[in-house]
């Protein structure tokens, strides 16, 4: 009995720090300080899966301007956020990212990549 309750009490401390996580970005596409040639699309993958329709991808370019970005929410895996990109002049381009994880905090993070002439 007392292994019984033990036994409860870890898993119901286990079970939810392994279903509710923390989002962290882990990789990107273009990566972070990266120059690449004619990138058609943005990639963020995360260490969880992350609410996509509450999720947001922002694009300046170095002169501050918005770029138009769609974040393609039916798409990629659930751990993923991706976006289409415009045809985007050569320069440096800031991504403003801000999901919403699992456990309800919203997650913040900036990266930036060129594009090569
Ligand atoms: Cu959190």
């Amino acid at each position: 009995m007392r292994a019984l309750v033990a036994g409860a009490v870890a898993l119901g401390l286990a079970l939810p720090a392994a279903a509710l996580a923390h989002s962290l970005l882990l990789e990107s596409s273009p990566a972070a300080g990266a120059t690449v040639r004619l990138p058609a699309r943005l990639s963020l993958r995360f260490n969880n899966r992350v609410e996509k329709a509450l999720s947001r991808l922002r694009l300046v370019d170095a002169r501050g301007a918005a770029q138009p970005l769609t974040v393609l929410v039916g798409e990629g895996a659930a751990d993923r956020l991706d976006a289409a990109l415009p045809a985007l002049a050569p320069g440096v381009y800031r991504v403003d990212w801000q999901v919403l994880s699992t456990d309800g905090h919203i997650v913040t993070g900036r990266f930036s990549f060129g594009v090569a002439p």
